[in-house]
């Protein structure tokens, strides 16, 4: 590692220790405080900003005598109703029985499986919540909608139920009526485990934090430069030696095949689709340094710890390179429940233009053989997207109008577009100037500037209908541990999440920021340190 680089992590640490310690500052007593106990949660101080409220009625109280009801018979319910019952057990204290039967006193879990009904409207990802004196019902068509139901509830509650000890309580839920389904399919978020490699239990914990804002996707950058990922079976080298280290020159690591299932049945259990990305026919040269001969000179270069970009190619004129991808797509769309896969193509600057067009419309067609739906970022549609192609645009404020309308062209064509402006939804561009960890390419980005744009309308001309969603990606060139992750990604995650999930007419930074503050007794108590920017009124007791 070099040592501007060790600096930047005692930086990081340093940072992160005095935002952790302003925040517990006169965290709340274990004891009930005297006096009456605060009102609960309004239904509508959630992130995602729900689609409609409709307060009134009593709340309900979390009670020694609640049971969360299962009905149905489905397994996916019964495990959403143990999920529950995990988060709720050890701060409450109480049984919270999961069982499926109960009259009143319940916090019930229901699924329709059709859209009509209870369910009318909700989709496959929405659901409704019904809180009364009697108890809370969450009612969703899917097991999905479920899920983020469930995350409601947590919100709703005293942030103290997040912690994994006994508290005092009370724990209610105000009354009334939450009726919540997204904006948009595809809320993602982007996390590089290439430049720094992170551990299938770091992954879990992002996953779990990603899960809170009702993110619905994980697009895990697996390939690049500095360090290969993922075990390829016919190509065993790419992850024995091309993962074997990592910016600044540590150990890195890869993920056995067994291990990526696990990334993808954690994702799962959390209604995270995850997209694999490997990044083609730049950002190679794990690859190129771990076969000799997919480089057009037949010479491996060294591995590669540094933070450069744009300095590698596949050899687009040699068979062998197609034979390589085909043989990692196929093992790698054997791996993928989800649909899509992301094959990269940006930052190619050492593939000639003609090349890059020959390249990326060879390997289209290998992935679409797969079963699965092509991604790439938004330089794809230099070349022919395929039909059912997505791409993902992460141009920002000076990206040049012929950059722009080439990607609005490709939309009106067809393409999808999955939206992260790099000057708004990048989590890895620094907040301030002289913040320790980060990036500033694309310039800084403070809260507000990530949270004030509206994904519906940033590229101008592009169909209304072509848009599919945003993604919040988090480079991780500076970032080595998940504390440093977390400082990164707390606040502005949320905010990119709400974008995704809320509908326009919710958007407003002076009440968001308002509900953006009421978050971090939450992280304070999951242990998630975050960046107290002055542009929120955090809680100061
Ligand atoms: C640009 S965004 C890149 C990555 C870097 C990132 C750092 C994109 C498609 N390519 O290679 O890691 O900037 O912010």
């Amino acid at each position: 590692m070099n040592p501007h680089h060790r600096t930047t992590r005692l930086f990081g640490s340093l940072l992160l220790t005095a935002a952790v310690g302003i925040s517990c500052v006169g965290a709340a007593p274990a004891r009930p405080a005297p006096g009456p106990p605060p009102p609960p949660t309004p239904l509508s101080q959630v992130i995602p900003a729900p689609a409609s409220v409709d307060a009134g009625g009593s709340a309900y109280r979390i009670n020694p005598g609640t049971t969360i009801r299962v009905d149905g018979g489905s397994r996916d319910v019964r495990r959403i109703g143990d999920y529950l019952a995990d988060v709720l057990r050890p701060s409450t204290g109480y049984r919270l029985p999961v069982t499926a039967h109960g009259g009143g006193n319940t916090i019930r879990l229901k699924l329709t499986g059709k859209e009509t009904g209870d369910a009318k409207g909700l989709g496959d990802e929405g659901y409704r919540l019904d809180s009364g004196s009697r108890g809370v019902t969450i009612t969703a068509r899917r097991p999905a909608g479920l899920f983020h139901g469930v995350q409601t509830l947590r919100q709703l509650l005293p942030a103290a139920v997040e912690k994994d000890t006994r508290q005092s309580g009370p724990w209610l839920i105000a009354g009334g009526t939450v009726e919540d389904s997204p904006r948009y399919a595809y809320r993602g978020a982007m996390l590089d485990v290439s430049r720094h490699f992170f551990t299938v239990d770091q992954v879990k914990r992002y996953i779990d934090q990603l899960s809170l804002y009702k993110v619905n996707k994980l697009h895990l950058h697996l390939s690049d430069d500095q360090g290969w990922r993922i075990a390829i079976d016919s190509w065993p080298r790419l992850a024995t030696y091309g993962g074997s280290t990592q910016v600044g020159g540590g150990a890195g690591g890869y993920y056995t095949k067994d291990q990526y299932k696990e990334i993808v049945r954690y994702a799962s259990s959390r209604y995270l689709e995850v997209v694999p990305e490997i990044d083609l026919p730049g950002h190679t040269n794990a690859a190129l340094a771990s076969y000799a001969d997919l480089n057009c000179d037949g010479v491996a270069p060294p591995l590669y710890t540094g933070t450069a970009v744009g300095f590698s190619s596949l050899c687009v004129p040699k068979p062998l390179t197609y034979e390589f991808v085909d043989d990692v797509l196929r093992e790698l769309a054997a791996l993928t429940p989800g649909s899509t896969i992301h094959i990269g193509g940006d930052e190619a600057h050492s593939t000639s233009h003609a090349d890059y067009v020959t390249f990326m419309n060879k390997v289209q067609p290998l992935v679409t053989k797969y079963g699965k739906s092509v991604m790439g970022w938004h330089q794809l549609t230099g070349a022919t997207p395929v039909k059912g192609a997505i791409a993902q645009y992460w141009g920002y404020d000076a990206t040049g109008a012929a950059e722009r309308k080439q990607v609005v062209d490709a939309a009106k064509n067809g393409t999808k577009l999955v939206i992260s402006p790099a000057d708004r939804s990048y989590l890895d561009m620094k907040y301030t100037r002289d913040f320790p960890l980060g990036l500033s390419w694309a310039g800084l980005v403070e809260v507000q500037r990530s949270y004030d744009w509206d994904p519906g309308t940033y590229l101008a001309g592009a169909p209304a209908d072509s848009i599919l969603g945003v993604e919040a990606p988090l480079w991780t060139e500076t970032l080595s541990t998940s504390a440093n992750l977390e400082v990164m990604a707390f606040p502005k995650l949320p905010g990119i999440a709400e974008l995704g999930w809320s509908p326009a007419a919710t958007h407003d930074w002076d009440t968001y920021k308002v509900r953006l503050a009421s978050q971090a007794p939450r992280w304070d108590a999951l242990g998630i340190g975050y960046y107290r920017s002055p542009q929120v009124p955090w809680p100061t007791n």
